[in-house]
């Protein structure tokens, strides 16, 4: 196959064109990315940002808070702050081991009794006694557990949890409306294999330097707006117009973990990968991935298919232990599940930054006249290595020769955001050339 042909634009389809216009928003995001990183040392800049401490006792705190959309848009949220911090969206990413006991103290600045429920936990206590859904005087359930009261209540949860994997946390009062307004957040047990391993299983090993959260919601602003005015909402006009990657729309989402402005929206999206080697790169990426929303995801990393291994905190094998780990084009993220992927990407072409021309090594290149090129040019090759000559009015945006893919939402209703396009569940998937490199 022609490697040239895929940057020749002989097909003038939508999806190239989104995928153009994404390139350009790029130039814009990605030289932020750059000022941002530039002041935020303390924090890696991409990957999982895990809350976690040795006792696996966490202060979770129910408050509001607003979150900015890339349409320039702000939201009323209810979310869960870290102890005292400040209010954030989604929750922290609380990290434990397997066979922790965990501890949850959750206060309620909220006008509403609030809950938190643990799916895929067994033998939760609350307070100190087993868990109980709780009634109104007339006998109709008022929460799925015992609640927080509003208004400065408290409570306290206590599970062991005994399998590895990715799960949630979410409100257990009034769900349809508090978990909509943001009351969830990620829990990722670490197995007693190592924080090395996803489960208990050799083949789940993955680069723990490349360990990515992608957690999906939805937003209706009018459902938003009605609780910040004190107003009720009927959830029958639910109707999903935001579509978020860790509490933040596209292009933010490609900005780094706590950049300085998206103070509430502290995650990033951007997965940075590096090709496989035997020697410096043997074990792929993980994407956990979290459906947060009323409506299903197909969510699709481009030019490289991902591995499902496990769902809702299950490896995927048999009784036998044979894996039944999926390719997936399209990796199908549903209300409430969660899905654990790697992300592997191969350097069958043998990338080499120090071919010359004509060399029977190097990557057939082709750059494309100036006519064909996008708005604005992001590699001097389309492959690994921004090595080639920039075209007359061209200008190269990589750092070391890496490469982007969008990844998105296959759904090209939910990239939009509240009418705009391209600003829904959109990010990018970042691929260093193979070591040795000048990658900062
Ligand atoms: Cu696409």
């Amino acid at each position: 196959m022609n490697k040239t042909a895929r940057l020749k634009p002989t097909r003038r389809s939508f999806v190239l064109g989104l995928m153009l216009g994404m390139i350009a928003l790029l130039f814009v995001a990605y030289t932020a990315i750059q000022v941002a990183a530039d002041g935020a040392a303390t924090a890696p800049a991409t990957g999982i940002v895990c809350t976690e401490n040795a006792s696996a006792t966490f202060t979770l705190t129910a408050k509001d808070g607003y979150i900015s959309m890339a349409d320039g848009n702000q939201v009323y949220m209810w979310s869960l702050a870290d102890g005292q911090d400040d209010f954030q969206y989604p929750g922290p990413v609380l990290c434990v081991n397997q066979n922790d006991t965990v501890t949850i103290v959750l206060h309620n600045e909220l006008p509403e009794d609030t809950s938190l429920v643990f799916p895929g936990q067994s033998d939760v206590l609350a307070n100190g006694l087993p868990m109980e859904p709780q009634f109104d005087s007339q006998g109709n359930m008022t929460s799925l557990t015992d609640t927080a009261d509003a208004n400065g209540g408290s409570v306290t949860y206590q599970f062991t949890v005994n399998e590895p994997g990715t799960y949630v946390y979410q409100s257990g009062t009034n769900p349809g409306i508090q978990t909509q307004m943001g009351l969830w957040g990620a829990l990722v047990v670490r197995p007693t294999m190592g924080p090395e391993y996803a489960y208990n299983d050799e083949s789940t090993r993955f680069n723990v330097n490349t360990e990515y959260m992608m957690m999906l919601s939805e937003i209706d602003p009018l459902l938003h707006q009605a609780l910040e005015r004190g107003e009720s909402f009927d959830l029958k006009d639910y109707t999903a117009r935001y579509f978020l990657i860790n509490g933040r729309t596209f292009p933010d989402t490609l900005a780094p973990n706590h950049a300085s402005w998206l103070p509430n929206q502290p995650y990033s999206s951007l997965s940075h990968i590096y090709p496989y080697d035997p020697v410096d790169y043997p074990y792929p990426a993980l994407d956990r991935f979290i459906g947060m929303g009323v409506e299903g995801y197909p969510f699709h990393p481009h030019a490289f298919n991902a591995q499902i291994i496990a769902r809702d905190g299950r490896l995927l094998q048999t009784d036998a232990g044979d894996d039944l780990y999926e390719e997936r084009f399209s990796l199908p993220i549903n209300p409430g599940q969660t899905t654990d992927a790697f992300y592997a990407w191969r350097d069958d072409y043998k990338w080499n930054p120090n071919a010359a021309p004509g060399d029977p090594d190097e990557f057939p290149v082709e750059i494309p006249n100036q006519q064909n090129l996008p708005p604005g040019l992001f590699y001097g090759s389309p492959f690994l290595g921004n090595q080639d000559v920039v075209p007359v009015g061209g200008h190269s945006f990589n750092q070391c020769g890496e490469f982007y893919h969008i990844a998105h939402n296959h759904n090209l209703q939910q990239i939009t955001g509240w009418g705009v396009v391209l600003i829904g569940q959109i990010t990018f998937t970042r691929i260093d050339p193979p070591l040795p490199n000048n990658c900062p």
